[in-house]
């Protein structure tokens, strides 16, 4: 059983003079890991908005007009041809999005078969679909699912401040049917949606001290989305958000933490704070699932810049 990490003391990490902060950070990154090696992931959405939930940031959320265009579930073949693409780009994971609360069985069974598929590439596979129920957990990890994505988004004091129509434990209970059927949990959040630095660290604490912590850690920060409850939102301080990747890699210090959502608003120089701090994986092509990312020229550039390469599995 790991330990159990305090709010108290997670504080008094968070709020150690920054330099000192990154070097306990990098520490504790090289004693786990090549500090050069980055892992990147290639994200793809199977079915784009019309959600019923009402995700404040959320450009797919039906309850906010945000201009996105609709589509159904996608063929598996069109998945498996862009997953072969992501694969050539030099990515070891493909994770597929999908814009459901949760998904219904006849779906999970396309879904199913994706996986099974984009795995005999020799790709990792993640898939992220909402709330699942344990069965709809073992069908998944029984088509090779490597990885099952489900964010706790924030802290749960600042939980419902963004979402009503599913709670924070509802979100719990999903990240147990994902363990209990054996599949890696990827789980974290997004900063700079008006929450505190407490509320980050409290966020973080709930991800360190779940029963076993998730392999992978995504930190997004908030693309701001026209139309959504939160598009006119102050930005994060970029200290702040470097504080927090580097608590999150001491807090978990075997987890790939993932410099997720918001790249393409950061600077070079930001980015390189944040691989410094211990932040190990980048999601990696031109699209999130709907929003912008950087070109893969750009980061194949910022990558050379810095002496980083992609980890291969
Ligand atoms: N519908 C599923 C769910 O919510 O679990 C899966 C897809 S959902 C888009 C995956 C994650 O993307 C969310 O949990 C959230 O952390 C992140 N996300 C969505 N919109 C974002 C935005 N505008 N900025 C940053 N991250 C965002
Ligand atoms: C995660 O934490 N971030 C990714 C992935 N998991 C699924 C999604 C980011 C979405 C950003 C907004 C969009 O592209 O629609
Ligand atoms: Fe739906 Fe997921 Fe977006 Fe929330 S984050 S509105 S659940 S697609």
């Amino acid at each position: 059983m790991q330990k159990k990490w305090t709010l108290q003391k997670a504080k008094e990490i968070f709020d150690l003079p920054l330099i000192e902060l990154l070097h306990q950070a990098q520490s504790v990154h090289r004693n786990n890991f090549d500090p050069n090696k980055v892992q990147v992931s290639t994200l793809l959405s199977i079915k784009t908005g019309s959600c019923p939930e009402n995700c404040s940031y959320c450009p797919q959320s039906a309850h906010y007009k945000t201009g996105l265009k609709k589509e159904p579930l996608m063929e598996v073949e069109a998945v498996i041809a862009a997953a072969k693409l992501a694969k050539e780009a030099g990515s070891s994971r493909f994770c597929m999005g999908a814009a459901w609360r949760g998904p219904r069985d006849e779906d999970l069974s396309i879904v199913c078969e994706m996986v099974s598929e984009v795995k005999k590439l020799g790709l990792e596979t993640c898939v992220t679909l909402g709330l699942l129920e344990n069965h709809q957990a073992s069908m998944l990890k029984d088509a090779g699912l490597d990885f099952y994505n489900h964010n706790i988004d924030t802290s749960p004091e600042f939980y419902d401040k963004i979402i009503t129509t599913r709670t924070f434990e509802d979100r719990l209970k999903t990240l147990e049917s994902v363990r209990k059927a054996g599949v890696k949990v990827c789980c974290g959040g997004i900063l700079g949606m008006g929450e505190t630095n407490d509320d980050r660290i409290n966020m973080l604490v709930s991800l360190a001290n779940l029963d076993e912590q998730p392999e992978s850690v995504p930190i997004n920060k908030l693309i701001k989305i026209p139309g959504t409850p939160l598009e006119n939102q102050n930005d994060i301080d970029p200290f702040d958000f470097v504080r927090t990747i580097a608590l999150a890699r001491i807090l978990m210090p075997k987890s790939y933490v993932r410099l997720s959502a918001g790249r393409e608003q950061m600077s070079d120089e930001l980015q390189a704070l944040c691989f410094m701090g211990g932040a190990n994986s980048i999601f990696y092509g031109e699209k999130l699932l709907t929003a912008n990312n950087p070109v893969p020229e750009q980061d194949n550039q910022l990558f050379k810049r810095l002496g980083l390469e992609k980890l291969t599995i």
